[in-house]
């Protein structure tokens, strides 16, 4: 069987991948990546018998087309995947997230793809003050990641609609482990702690997230490609929602820092204030359920970005160098507290 996997050197793609190389008799993987700022060939075993990489964009109509004619199945990782960045420019996330996806769905389409997953995310719902959304609620995405998102994953469920496409959709909430780029979040407060540096914490910290273990992810993802039904949305949780001032403090805690290294800086522009989904269906249906422990999963995350520095400290340095700068700059400016 072959896969092919766009995305697999990022952070969630690249777990995927090396899962289902451990596996003895898994399929054999090819990785179409456009080794953007986020993509890191490092991330990916160097060789594997059963690994080729491919260095390109899913934009690339004749390129999408040549691996696509040797695809059994797809998994679609591959996004513009950081909220900030949108806000600061939404072309890269359009270009990407829908016209990318379109052309994989055209050439799948083409080819006569068996299966074809796309990764979506929670954001497309919008955003959620109680309850947690079923995966038939309607999308409202507010931010240009989200709406980028959203399209991609609307037009992803058309193919299936239009043209009968084995389409299955997974959407997930935030996901937190080792590889995750020094941007979001988490590997941001636990690098900047590492290296004595304050955390940027938006706005009041009310905001909130449900984290979900990147391993615990795949394996959803996974159940969704071997099990799910063509056509069928799921949403996979991770069973954690916090305020992001709770998930400071236990990341503080288990970086030995105190408050005094929390910076209150501007409140993120249309700021969501909490996703939550209902992963009922991926439960009763796949027999998901996420076995990471949250507590556990963020010092073992921490454990492994305090032994891996080589890993992140270029990706970070080169990540805060605004375009054309050779100094490094602040990305965010403190502010007064109310
Ligand atoms: P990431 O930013 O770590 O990785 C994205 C990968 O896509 C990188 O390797 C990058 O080089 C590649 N890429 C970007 N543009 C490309 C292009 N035009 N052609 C080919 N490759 C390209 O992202 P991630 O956190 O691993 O997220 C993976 C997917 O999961 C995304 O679709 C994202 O929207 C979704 N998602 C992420 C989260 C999360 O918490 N990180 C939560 C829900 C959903
Ligand atoms: O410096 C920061 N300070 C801060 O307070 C950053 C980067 C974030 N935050 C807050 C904003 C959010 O409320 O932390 C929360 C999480 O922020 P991010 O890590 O940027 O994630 P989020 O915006 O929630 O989006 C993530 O989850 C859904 C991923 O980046 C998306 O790809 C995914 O679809």
């Amino acid at each position: 069987m072959n896969l092919l996997v766009t995305g697999a050197a990022g952070f969630i793609g690249s777990t995927y991948v090396r899962g289902l190389l451990a596996r003895n008799g898994g399929p054999k993987v090819t990785v179409l990546d456009k080794l953007t700022y986020a993509g890191s060939r490092d991330n990916l075993p160097e060789s594997h018998p059963r690994l080729e990489f491919v260095h390109g964009d899913i934009c690339d109509a004749p390129l999408v087309d040549r691996l696509m004619a040797h695809a059994d199945e797809v998994v679609h990782f591959a996004a513009e995947s950081h909220v900030d960045r949108s806000i600061n420019g939404a072309a890269d996330f359009v270009r990407t997230n829908v016209v990318g996806t379109q052309t994989l769905l055209d050439s799948a389409l083409r080819h006569g793809v068996r299966t074809f997953v796309h990764v979506s995310t929670d954001e497309v719902y919008g955003s959620i003050k109680t309850g947690s959304w079923p995966e038939e609620h309607p999308l409202r995405p507010s931010s240009p990641y989200s709406a980028s998102k959203a399209s991609s994953d609307l037009l992803a469920l058309a193919y299936h609609h239009t043209h009968g496409m084995d389409v299955r959709v997974t959407r997930c909430s935030n996901n937190y482990g080792p590889h995750q780029f020094p941007e979001k979040v988490v590997p941001l407060f636990i690098t900047n702690l590492l290296d004595g540096r304050k955390v940027p914490l938006y706005g009041e910290g009310l905001n909130v997230r449900d984290w979900l273990h990147v391993e615990d992810h795949c394996h959803g993802i996974e159940l969704v490609r071997t099990k799910g039904r063509p056509g069928e949305i799921y949403n996979i949780g991770g069973g954690t929602e916090l305020t992001n001032k709770e998930l400071t403090a236990l990341i503080l805690e288990v970086c030995g820092a105190g408050w005094d290294m929390v910076e209150h800086v501007a409140d993120r522009k249309g700021h969501d204030l909490r996703y939550s989904v209902d992963w009922t269906k991926a439960r009763t249906e796949l027999g998901y359920r996420p076995l990471h422990d949250f507590e556990t999963g963020v010092a073992t995350t921490a454990g492994w970005y305090r032994s891996h520095r080589a890993w992140w400290q270029p990706l970070k340095q080169r990540a805060q160098l605004p375009p054309g700068k050779s100094q490094e700059q602040p990305l965010k400016q403190p502010v007064e507290q109310s």
